[in-house]
């Protein structure tokens, strides 16, 4: 394994994308620290922000920007390590590298000059400016080449490697990238027919329900592109910087497919309640959510068993003593684990969120974004930040600035968000709702303060946080005088590769299982919302009563 040393121009390359990652969480966490300022009355009014544009910004650079630039990083070391061969092609890297960045630049503008005040879901009848939508689209086109790229690499290995099954860390990179080719066709027409042209002025109306319910085909899957890359570092790396094993591989893979077959026919889970979409197929998506927690469920297993395991060998005794024996002085295992925690009460949330009627408790409330940041928030970017701690060092040859700054970082965070997150969820169950900058509106009720309170303390830590993983990002790739060699760490399995089934690399099947699910599920979806909803909407901007256009 890992045979082959990584050049130095996969490495300028992989670089770049953290570069990119970095600078967009920097802006992407000021903003959360306003928003969160800004709603619990915290922040004086000031012309210079304006508090939807910074949502739209905290929310495309984070959710979109950050988590993508990342896993493309991320999964390419993963791939190249665990194939030890070279990627399969440089040039291919960077014209993915490229059309995301000039994607970025382009939302960019749009966002920075106040003509994109759409939120990171950009629903219609909100209008942006095209250059907007046109960023969005380079940004996920770049997304599929850089994807193309590994799943060439993976394609060569195989060739050379016929009958051999595939590595985990690999294996989950491709399902990573295969679940995304296929999330991202719906979005993609909602913006090429839609969007875009609405926008340009070709058409004066648009259909917001069909956009949502392309949006959302979309939308659920994608929550999976950020986890799974989560997924592939806690099976795959966490066991082995632990000082333990994978407990077993099999379910690891399974869990992969179960991932990619059914999380993308049960999106309308987001639209339980929008109008134009029949109760029984709401209820259906609705057992389809249920049915996609199962392999997380596995996951949660698969993962507490490799720490046991890891406690254990580290002397560990009686039914809690192992918990105390892993590592939590080291940053990317007490990063990865934290966030692994942080995820279980995130899963929670979902099943309630899932729950049909309980959603219309929880819906638009602050509980959502309660929940998006124990997921999104935490569970994926605590991991990306967690694991930075050895790959920056891995692409630089320097040692980590501080291992100190480090640990504040992983803590703080996760206490952060801990405080966000109930804060958010509880004010969320009072009714407080999402997306409203609740402390400059009339309506904001008094039993709300505490809670919204709660958030911004928890908003501020999570924004130290973030300030000193990049003070420690920027100190290590810049200033680091202490030389480094560091590997990626691969974990072994204590039920190995070999007793997997050899179906589950039949990708012709799981792809062919996934289509006939999203037909199944979303013929009479988008077939009743094309019966029930005109084209009839003009564009509007958040807080203009007159249409755009
Ligand atoms: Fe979600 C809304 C349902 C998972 C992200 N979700 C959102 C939104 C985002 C988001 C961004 O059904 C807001 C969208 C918007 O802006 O409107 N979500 C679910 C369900 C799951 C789920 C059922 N969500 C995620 C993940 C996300 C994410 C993952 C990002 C990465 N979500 C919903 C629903 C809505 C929603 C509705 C719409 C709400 C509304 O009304 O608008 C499931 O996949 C969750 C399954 C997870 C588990 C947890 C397993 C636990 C594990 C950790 C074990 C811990 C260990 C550590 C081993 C069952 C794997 C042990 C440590 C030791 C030391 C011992």
């Amino acid at each position: 394994m890992g045979a082959l040393a990584i050049s130095e121009g996969e490495k300028r390359l992989i670089r770049w994308h953290l570069y990119v990652a970095y600078i967009a969480i920097a802006v992407g966490i000021l903003f959360g620290l306003l928003q969160a300022l800004s709603r619990a009355k915290l922040l004086p009014p000031t012309p210079l922000y304006d508090y939807y544009q910074g949502l739209t910004f905290h929310g495309v650079l984070n959710a979109l920007v950050w988590t993508t630039f990342n896993i493309v990083a991320l999964l390419a070391v993963a791939v190249r390590a665990s194939l030890g061969r070279p990627l399969y092609s440089l040039a291919l890297g960077w014209t993915g590298f490229g059309l995301m960045t000039v994607g970025v630049i382009s939302a960019g503008y749009a966002i920075l000059t106040r003509q994109a005040n759409v939120l990171y879901t950009f629903y219609p009848p909100l209008m942006a400016h095209p250059a907007f939508y046109v960023g969005a689209t380079l940004l996920i086109v770049g997304s599929w080449v850089s994807g193309a790229n590994l799943i060439l690499t993976y394609v060569a290995w195989r060739r050379e490697n016929p009958g051999q099954r595939t590595p985990l860390m690999t294996f989950g990179s491709i399902v990573v990238f295969v679940l995304w080719y296929i999330a991202t066709l719906g979005v993609a027409i909602e913006v090429l027919f839609l969007l875009l042209p609405w926008s340009l002025g070709l058409v004066k109306q648009t259909n917001p329900m069909l956009a949502r319910t392309l949006f959302w085909y979309f939308g659920h899957p994608l929550v999976y592109f950020w986890l799974l890359p989560a997924y592939v570092v806690w099976y795959t790396m966490v066991p082995r910087l632990a000082g333990g094993k994978l407990y077993s591989d099999p379910m690891a893979r399974l869990a992969f497919l179960m991932l990619l077959i059914f999380s993308t026919p049960i999106g309308v889970h987001h639209q339980y309640a929008d109008p134009a979409i029949g109760q029984e197929w709401k209820l259906l998506h609705a057992f389809g959510t249920f049915l996609v927690t199962i392999p997380s469920l596995l996951t949660a297993f698969n993962l507490m068993a490799s720490l046991e395991y890891a406690g254990r060998q580290r002397g560990g005794r009686g039914w809690i003593d192992w918990i105390f024996r892993l590592p939590w002085g080291e940053p990317a295992f007490a990063g990865a684990t934290l966030s692994m925690i942080a995820f279980a009460f995130g899963g929670i949330s979902g099943i309630v969120n899932a729950s049909y009627n309980v959603n219309l408790v929880v819906h638009n409330t602050s509980w959502v974004p309660g929940h998006l940041h124990l997921t999104v928030g935490t569970a994926v970017t605590l991991t990306f930040m967690a694991m930075a701690t050895w790959l920056v060092p891995y692409l630089t040859g320097r040692a980590l600035w501080s291992r100190k700054v480090a640990l504040a970082n992983m803590y703080l965070w996760f206490v952060g968000v801990m405080i966000f997150a109930v804060g958010m969820m509880r004010g969320g169950l009072e009714g407080e709702p999402r997306r409203t900058n609740l402390g400059f509106s009339p309506y904001l009720l008094p039993e709300w303060m505490p809670f919204l309170i709660m958030a911004a303390v928890g908003g501020t830590l999570m924004f130290i946080a973030g300030v000193l993983f990049l003070l420690n990002m920027a100190m290590t790739l810049w200033f680091s005088r202490q030389p480094a060699a560091v590997e990626v760490p691969i974990a072994e399995a204590l039920y190995t590769a070999a007793e997997a089934p050899l179906a589950f690399e039949r990708w012709r099947v799981w792809l062919a299982v996934a289509a006939v699910l999203i037909v199944l599920s979303y013929t009479p979806v988008i077939t009743q919302v094309l019966q029930v909803s005109p084209f009839s909407a003009y564009g509007y901007l958040p807080s203009s009563a007159v249409p755009i256009r």
